[in-house]
């Protein structure tokens, strides 16, 4: 046994400090707010299941990125320069299709939806634009719905990674996701309906922005005029991920948008 798993009693590591402070408080925390609204036992066990239900539904990961991951996120951007970040969510997924810098997201033949061309350049903090960074997209469809997550949906709908180009420029074809309600028939439904909360999100684009030598960036992009911006039950509309496309004229049956928005990447330390 190494000397830091053998520490004498009554001394703690300083991760055993920081878990003891931060358990502490929260249980602390939480049993007062069992004495400030005085709780009866028919609560306890109403809770009590709440919480059991939640793990059996899986909506764990739903819970921590809808009501804590913004505060985490808001901490960890104290320190960070360039562009606004945002949270992840619980729908990333990995290996998407690489695709060039001038591309469409994976979609269906039919994909309902208004059309929306986001084209962009991504940049160091200094200013140098970075060719080959990475623009990791997600999206849900129109519907609201995310492929991986929704059995309507086809594996990988609205999901890829595009490759920056030349001065570091990407034009991505993709189409205006709609709002998003959180499932309503599991835990998380349920609470949102016991508290009178509302369950939607604005509609809004994913993208984690990577390059070389570079902080990955994890954000999101909404839009200007959608319900739900000001009332996001996620907590993660910042006013500099809000876009405002403008509409091309001579759509036929569709509506087309098409907006310009940069991503700045701050170096990473060494
Ligand atoms: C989402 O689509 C999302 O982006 C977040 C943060 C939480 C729940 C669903
Ligand atoms: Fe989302």
């Amino acid at each position: 046994m190494t000397a830091t798993t053998h520490a004498a009693p009554g001394e703690k590591t300083p991760s055993q400090r920081r878990v003891d402070a931060f358990a502490f408080d929260v249980i602390g925390r939480i049993n007062q707010a069992i004495v400030d609204h005085d709780m009866t036992y028919d609560e306890y066990d109403a809770v009590k299941q709440w919480l059991i239900r939640v793990g059996e539904a899986g909506e764990w990961p739903l819970v921590l990125d809808v009501w804590f991951e913004h505060t985490v996120e808001e901490l960890a951007a104290r320190s960070r320069h360039g562009s606004q970040g945002t949270i992840l969510g619980p729908y990333y997924l990995p290996d998407a299709p690489e695709l060039p810098a001038q591309t469409a997201l994976p979609m269906r033949s039919d994909e309902p939806g208004d059309r929306l061309v986001l084209r962009g350049q991504v940049r160091s903090l200094d200013g140098t634009p970075l060719p080959g960074a990475t623009l990791d997209m997600w999206q849900a469809g129109a519907d609201g719905y995310y492929s991986g997550f929704h059995p309507s949906t086809p594996e990988g709908n609205l999901r890829g990674r595009v490759r920056t180009g030349e001065e570091g420029r990407f034009e991505v074809q993709t189409v205006v996701p709609g709002p998003y309600t959180i499932p309503i028939e599991g835990p998380c439904g349920e609470l949102c309906r016991a508290a009178g909360w509302s369950p939607w999100r604005p509609g809004h684009l994913h993208l984690i922005v990577s390059a070389q030598g570079h902080v990955p960036l994890t954000t999101q992009l909404y839009f200007e005029g959608e319900e739900y911006l000001d009332n996001d039950v996620a907590s993660a509309v910042k006013p500099e991920l809000v876009l405002s496309p403008a509409e091309e004229p001579g759509g036929s049956d569709r509506r087309r948008f098409s907006e310009s928005y940069d991503f700045v990447l701050e170096p990473a330390r060494s």
